[in-house]
């Protein structure tokens, strides 16, 4: 009921009578005064005036599920959302789902995680009401190798949405890293539930920093806040993430994965620099030269021989 309350605050933009309200809705005047009481209570700014009625003046700074679906337009992702002011970590939640049978573009989302995670288990920062920090359940058709795609999908996609809500230029560290300028604004964790040769379901975990102050990040961090000196809307730059994934994902779907791998090259920082790499207990040094077709790193080393890694964490060294 609240929803549609809301719904009908914001189509109206100036004020709402009461008895319209209450009429077009069927409830009594008094069961549209108590939802009014709780949605202020959710942090919504509703003014009351007596003859008037209601008029909606501005949004809590919350990602609640029915402000994510208001005007996103997407086919199928976000269109599942579970919502959770405080949890461990969005990828549990959605995994556990994904097993559950959720369906493709379910999404998790959380204002602060305790247990957020990044790769090899490290911590994510996760400070509440501050960031965003997501998980998408997704059921491509591919084979484990091509994994990698959905990384790349998801850093071009946040670029892309970085770009349209806040003007700014982020760039992708391979493989997993969104900055801007030289420090880390996001990161992205995808994990997958697979068989021998086949895909289960793939979760992308999103974490980004917005309106976190200065002082607040760790020193090779940053967030929009830092870098404009003023907040950004956590909710548009999430409904703005979600359309640009749904549509490079569907790009993946119909086969057309060398349009996200050429613009993943656009927004890369990584290539053309010297490169150092820790992969799996040993370090790697040389250049980097290109990607492959299923987002590996291609990496020529001083000896000219060219290898392919296709995880790790990379050093820019200039
Ligand atoms: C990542 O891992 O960058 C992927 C992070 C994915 C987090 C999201 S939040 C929603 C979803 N649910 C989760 O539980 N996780 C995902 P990695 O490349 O391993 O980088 C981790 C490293 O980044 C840490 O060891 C820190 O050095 C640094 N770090 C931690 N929190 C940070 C933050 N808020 N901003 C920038 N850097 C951070």
């Amino acid at each position: 009921m609240q929803n549609k309350i809301l719904e009908l605050l914001k189509k109206k933009q100036g004020y709402v009578s009461g008895e319209e309200i209450s009429q077009h809705l069927k409830i009594s005047r008094q069961a549209l005064w108590k939802h009014i009481q709780e949605l202020k209570e959710s942090g919504y700014d509703i003014t009351a005036v007596p003859h008037l009625g209601y008029q909606l003046v501005s949004l809590p700074d919350r990602l609640f599920a029915h402000e994510i679906t208001h005007k996103l337009c997407t086919r199928f992702v976000g269109k599942n959302i579970h919502y959770f002011d405080e949890l461990s970590s969005t990828m549990d939640i959605a995994t556990q789902l994904g097993m559950q049978g959720s369906p493709e573009g379910t999404l998790v989302v959380a204002e602060t995680q305790s247990k957020g995670r990044g790769r090899l288990g490290r911590h994510w920062i996760s400070p509440k009401y501050k960031g965003i920090y997501l998980s998408i359940i997704l059921r491509p058709k591919i084979s484990p190798t091509q994994a990698s795609l959905i990384t790349l999908l998801s850093a071009v996609s946040i670029c892309e949405a970085v770009k349209a809500i806040t003007g700014l230029e982020a760039n992708i560290k391979w493989p997993n890293d969104i900055l801007l300028g030289n420090k880390k604004l996001g990161g992205i964790l995808t994990e997958l539930s697979a068989e021998m040769d086949a895909v289960r379901f793939v979760i992308v975990g999103i974490g980004l920093n917005v309106n976190n102050s200065k002082g607040s990040l760790l020193p090779a961090a940053t967030s929009f806040k830092e870098q404009r000196n003023e907040p950004v809307s956590r909710l548009e730059l999430l409904q703005e993430i979600l359309r640009r994934l749904e549509a490079n994902y569907l790009l993946l779907i119909e086969g057309k994965s060398q349009v996200i791998v050429d613009a993943w090259r656009r927004y890369a920082t990584t290539l053309g620099r010297r490169v150092k790499i820790a992969c799996q207990n040993r370090q790697l040094e040389g250049q980097a030269i290109d990607i492959d077709a299923n987002g590996g790193l291609l990496v020529r080393k001083d000896s000219g021989l060219i290898e392919k890694i296709m995880s790790g964490d990379v050093m820019h060294c200039r």
